[in-house]
Formats: C-alpha cells, structure tokens, sequence
C-alpha cells in the first residue's frame, strides 16, 4: 500500500478520499486554492499545500503547480477525485512519466473512452448493444443525411468529444438536418476544439441506468450492480437510487455482464462506470464510459457494502480484488440527494455565501458526504453541491420514508438549497411507485407548484 497520496481535488470528495486513506494508515497531502483556505479537507489532512488562486483554472486544472506539490510532499500516488483533471489523458500521463502512480485507468484507456465514437466502437466489438446510428464520426453532411433517413427521425446529433449531455442535438425531420448538423458541428468545435460529430437514433423517453465496474491489474474484471440515474435536470443528476425499480434479476444480470464485456474488451483497470439507456421494452443501449470514482458512487458502498475508494488504492497498489462476483450481494436499498446551494425557485441559480446555520441529519441508515459547516463560505468560483444525503434501508420504501425524514432534519440557514425539492419529490406518487424515467423532473415540475 501507499505511503502517502496527493488528493488533487476539494470539497466532499477530497474529505471522502481522506477519511479512507485515514482507515488504511495512507498519510494524504492536499492542495488548495486561496478560496478555499478555510475548508475541511485542509483541516483533515496530514499535509496542505496552496497552489493558487481561486478560478480552478489558477489552481485544481494546474498540473504544473499539482506536480510540485507532489515533489514537495514526495508522495507515492495521486487521487484525481472527479471533475477538474480526474478524466485528462495527458494529466494520467505526466504523473505516471514522474513515477508517480495515478489512481485510475491507463492514460490510453481515458484517452479512447473520451472519445465516445470510438468507445462505441469498443462496444460494438465486445457484443454490447449500441443505439443504431452513423459508424463512428461523420463529416459529409449529404452522407449523415442518408444514416438519419435509414435510420429513421428522430435522430440525435452527439459531439465525439462531448459527454454529460454536452453539444447533444435532437433532429426531428429531414427539413431541418442540415441547419441542426452545421450547428452542432460548430458548437463541437467552440465547445470541445474537435468539430467531429456521429449520429443516432432518439430513443425516447429512457432510464438512465450505469454499471459499477471494478478491474484489478491482474484481469479480474466484476460489477458492482447498478445506479438509477433517471432523475436529473439539464444533465445533472439530482437523484441517485439502487437497486433500479425498473430492473429485475435477470436483466441486471444482462447489463452487468455487458458492462463486464466492455471493460475487457478495453483492458480497463481501477474502478469505472459504464452508462447505458433502458427505454420502455426493456431494451438497453451503451451510452458512455466514465474512468473516475463518481458523485454517486456511495449509493453502491451502501447496497454492496464494498468502501469504493479503498479499492481504487488498493487496485493501483497492485493488490488483487478480495473477493469474486458471486460474494457481491446487493442487499439493501439506498437512495442519494444531491443536495445543492441552489434556488429551485429562481430556476436553479447557484447560492454561493455564508452558511449562517447548520445542523444535518443523522440516525439509523443515514450517511452524510458533505464538507460543509456553519460559518463555512461556499465560494462562487466551483460548482454548487455541497453534500450528498444518503438513506439506506431494507427496501425501497423503508429508504423513501427515511429520506423524507432525514430532509426535514436538515437545517442549512444563510443559502438557499434543493433541500424542499428533493423533499418534495419523496412525497410524489410517481416516484414512490417507481416511475421515474429522464422525463420525470419536467413532468414534476410542471404538476408541482414549482414552475419552469
Ligand atoms: C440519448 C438520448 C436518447 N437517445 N441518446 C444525455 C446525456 C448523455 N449521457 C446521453 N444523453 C442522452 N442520450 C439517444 N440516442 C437521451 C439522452 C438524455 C438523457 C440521458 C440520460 C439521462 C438524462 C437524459 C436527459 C435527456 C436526454
């Protein structure tokens, strides 16, 4: 096992990389910005180093300024939580051409995945199902008229570089394709300096379901089940939940050896997620790859058991995966709420200041990630969540009505927060019988008082 690691993040997910480390004997260094002197994951650690200011791009995308931290704190491995450098290639790259171990996938690995024609390419080659669409980019607008016509409208224009919903385009007839295909291949070059777009079919009104996989340098390769993801707003997740409502034992089953398929197929190594859509036949498409630890990924600690960021070191250590498949058991039920500095009455605009009040919740099942306190200034320069509530129960319900429960326990005073929103959505007759598909969040707005 390491000695000592880098955590080359903040927030929630750096004190989350800390509190393990702390449980194994890893000593850990942090880095910080000038925003965040004051944070918990500074204050947590064994060492910190400020290497810059406030804008991510002046400290958290600073590589140069991450790899003196290293030398300076001469530690053995560096942890890339998610967001900011966890998914840049070349980043992966530099740490391993320093000797020092990156705690994720192979640059190559990150760098083909972000390709995401190429990663369906992958698929395709490991017998997972794919949407029906152009084979890999395409660049002549006559020829990607023909693939949307055989394939029929609604089509989707999808950036090779994009991901997380970014630079996406819906095509809903062949009158206005070329208009919609010039645009998105402009706004994929703006957005991504990579113009190159591929097209497919629209699958209408999806679940979005993704496989936890975990792979060891030895070629053991299992799932972790999955995530329900369906519940998001504009792309980002609001609700995370496991087991699915929507999947039973033997599509589950299907999803995760696909999953299973797919990381071989591309020698994957360390823990990652693997995207798919389930549309209403049951029918299920690879979507993407993500080749970091995820916001959710305690949604699965908490059904599985399984403490995800130990298994990450211990996988870039070198060590073996300590049990099979068959030990994996996916027992309880556990739902997560992104619990953001953001009015849901004015549109979701972000909150950043000073939490004057803080009191969260606890009790049976309950599980707080959040690196947050009162008197703590939430900063404007980084993105608004600022924890992640976690209920667990036996079954679905028992962790709705704990949910429901512990919401009503949080008190945030100072800022407002998505606390109501997601409360109300525990009390909502859809989502209570299972209904939930990427839909959801428009179609609750529009029934609840919440408006648009
Ligand atoms: C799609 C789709 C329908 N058909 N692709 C959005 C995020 C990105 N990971 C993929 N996304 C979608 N791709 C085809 N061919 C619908 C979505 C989509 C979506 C996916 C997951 C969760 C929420 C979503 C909300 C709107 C659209």
């Amino acid at each position: 096992m390491f000695d000592k690691i880098l955590i080359a993040n903040r927030g929630e997910i750096a004190l989350r990389i800390i509190r393990t480390c702390r449980e194994l004997g890893v000593k850990t260094l942090a880095i910080y910005s000038e925003a965040d002197e004051q944070s918990l994951h500074v204050q947590l650690a064994d060492e910190a180093i400020c290497i810059g200011s406030a804008p991510a791009s002046e400290s958290y995308l600073r590589a140069d300024r991450i790899f003196s931290a290293a030398e300076l704190g001469n530690v053995d491995a560096i942890h890339p939580g998610y967001g900011f450098l966890s998914e840049n290639p070349v980043f992966a790259e530099q740490c391993l051409d320093c000797k020092i171990n990156f705690i994720g996938p192979s640059p190559e690995v990150i760098r083909q995945m972000g390709n995401k024609a190429y990663a369906k390419d992958m698929a395709k080659k490991a017998k997972v199902p794919i949407v029906p669409g152009s084979e890999g980019a395409i660049e002549n607008e006559n020829e990607a008229l023909k693939v949307a016509e055989s394939i029929g409208f609604p089509i989707i224009i999808k950036a090779v570089a994009g991901g997380g919903g970014k630079g996406m385009r819906l095509v809903h007839n062949s009158v206005s394709f070329s208009k919609e295909f010039n645009v998105a291949r402009a706004e994929a070059e703006k957005n991504f300096g990579n113009g190159m777009v591929y097209i497919e079919k629209f699958v209408e009104d999806p679940r979005h379901i993704e496989i936890q996989i975990v792979a060891d340098k030895h070629g053991k390769v299992l799932h972790l089940g999955e995530r329900d993801c369906s519940i998001q707003r504009r792309y980002q997740k609001i609700i995370e939940e496991a087991p699915s409502p929507f999947l039973d034992n033997n599509l589950r089953e299907k999803i995760g050896d696909a999953a299973v398929r797919l990381a071989k197929q591309c020698g994957y190594e360390n823990v990652g997620t693997i995207e798919f859509l389930v549309d209403k036949q049951s029918n299920f498409y690879f979507m993407e790859m993500n080749t970091r630890i995820q916001v959710e990924h305690g949604v699965t600690e908490e059904v599985t058991g399984i403490d995800l960021i130990d298994l990450q070191l211990r996988i870039a250590a070198g060590e073996k995966i300590p049990f099979d498949q068959k030990n994996v058991k996916f027992i309880r039920h556990a739902i997560e709420c992104r619990i953001n500095a953001e009015d849901p009455e004015r549109n979701f605009t972000p909150c950043p200041g000073e939490i004057i009040l803080y009191y969260a919740p606890g009790g049976n099942g309950i599980r707080v990630d959040s690196h947050v306190y009162g008197g703590y200034r939430i900063p404007q320069y980084y993105d608004s969540m600022i924890g992640k509530l976690i209920a667990t129960g036996n079954t679905r319900e028992i962790a709705i009505n704990r949910m429901s429960r512990a919401l009503g326990e949080y008190i945030i005073r100072g800022v407002s927060t998505t606390i109501p929103f997601t409360k109300a959505i525990m009390s909502d007759i859809d989502f209570r019988a299972g209904h939930v598909t990427t839909k959801f969040i428009e179609e609750f707005m529009k029934r609840s008082n919440h408006g648009v």
